[in-house]
């Protein structure tokens, strides 16, 4: 490990610099080393939770003196005004180090994942059902490939209908919707959604007309004789940043402006949403896409003379989303199950017909759940 060689008083106590053994350094402010203190009059010795507030901290917070243990492990730092001492371990300034982010103007994704598309995507993660829920092990690298993807299969799960909420709970919590705790899709009379047909469905991300959206997918089979049926991935990520390298200006305009989204069921439901297709954070993360041609409401948040090329740039988009070189292709046999991240990964059907039968069983679950498993697993 590199470990620290010296440390320096910078800025009049207002900050430290950090020398390793590598000549490279990092600076950490005394304001923010102040309230990231991990001693038991700032943070809850049981909880870990702080107690204190940022007002709690003087404005005027310097550190008068600074001393580096022997192997270059810890630093050990004395506030004033304040009378203080605090120690913080290499391993912790390391993990948290934040003197090398740059103002980024330019689209990034976050380190953990991993975009693909047809080709690139070498083997989906797939676990079995038997497995999943009697090795750890495998559970959690499974987890993370489906964190990493935004997509993942269980095999040999019950044929039995309400087998989806198990398969929630393999990572998280399901997410109640005015759809249920889970739904039968299957072709019905009188639909009240294009989902409960046997038309075909082009790639989308499920309930973008409701805010907060659910953010994991599962969706597990228990028959599909009929013909056709059969399902489609992307990954939309892969798709924003190939709509950014191919026409700037229509990621900026579908980055910019929110759509609207909208789903009524005759006198007892009515979602609305605003949320642009592609959506990024203050500094540029991709963080989410919003897209279902079936829930798309009146886009009125585009100004008059944008709006011709937001329709250029919807239907770019779109195409992309269509290439068949996008899309992993598969058919789910009864005992399968996909797992989707729905703020990343749309799916589509096609459509289907014929003597036989099909039947999925899905329901919503949260991401939260899933990293919070992974993280303690
Ligand atoms: N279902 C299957 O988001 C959507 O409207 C897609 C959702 C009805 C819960 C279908
Ligand atoms: C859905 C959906 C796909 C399918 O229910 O949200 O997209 O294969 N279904 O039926
Ligand atoms: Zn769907």
């Amino acid at each position: 490990m590199k470990l620290f060689k010296s440390i320096k008083i910078i800025d009049s106590g207002k900050a430290i610099l950090l020398s390793k053994k590598d000549g490279s350094k990092i600076r950490y402010h005394s304001i923010w080393l102040r309230d990231n203190a991990d001693d038991a009059k700032t943070r809850d010795k049981n909880n870990g939770q702080r107690l204190i507030s940022v007002s709690n901290v003087p404005v005027s917070t310097y550190i008068q003196s600074a001393s580096l243990d022997k192997k270059g492990k810890n630093i050990t730092l004395n506030f004033l005004p304040n009378k203080k001492q605090v120690k913080f371990s290499f391993r912790w300034l390391e993990k948290n180090v934040y003197d090398k982010r740059q103002n980024n103007s330019k689209v990034w994704i976050h380190q953990d994942l991993k975009t693909w598309s047809k080709t690139s995507l070498k083997h989906i993660p797939i676990i079995n059902y038997k497995h999943a829920k009697s090795d750890k092990k495998l559970l959690v690298k499974w987890l993370k490939s489906l964190h990493r993807y935004g997509f993942a299969k269980i095999i040999g799960c019950e044929k039995k209908s309400g087998t989806v909420i198990k398969i929630a709970k393999l990572f998280g919590y399901v997410r109640e919707t005015n759809y249920g705790r889970w739904f039968d899709v299957k072709s019905k009379l009188n639909a009240v959604n294009l989902a409960y047909t046997n038309l075909g469905l082009q790639a989308h991300t499920d309930n973008p007309y409701r805010n907060p959206v659910p953010t994991m997918q599962i969706l597990h089979c228990l028959k599909s004789s009929a013909r056709g049926g059969d399902s489609k991935v992307i990954d939309g990520f892969k798709a924003a940043l190939r709509l950014e390298k191919e026409n700037k200006k229509y990621f900026n305009l579908l980055s910019k402006y929110c759509s609207h989204f909208e789903f009524k069921e005759k006198k007892n439901v009515h979602l609305k949403s605003r949320f642009p297709m592609i959506e990024l954070s203050p500094d540029n993360e991709l963080t989410a896409i919003h897209f279902n041609n079936r829930s798309i409401a009146p886009i009125i948040d585009v100004p008059y003379n944008n709006m011709p090329d937001y329709y250029k740039a919807y239907r770019k988009f779109s195409r992309i989303i269509d290439d068949p070189d996008m899309a992993i292709t598969f058919k789910l046999i009864p005992g399968e199950c996909f797992i989707l991240d729905n703020t990343r990964v749309l799916h589509a059907r096609t459509t289907y017909s014929g003597t036989g039968s099909r039947w999925l069983q899905g329901c919503y679950a949260d991401k939260d759940g899933l990293l919070s498993t992974i993280s303690t697993l």
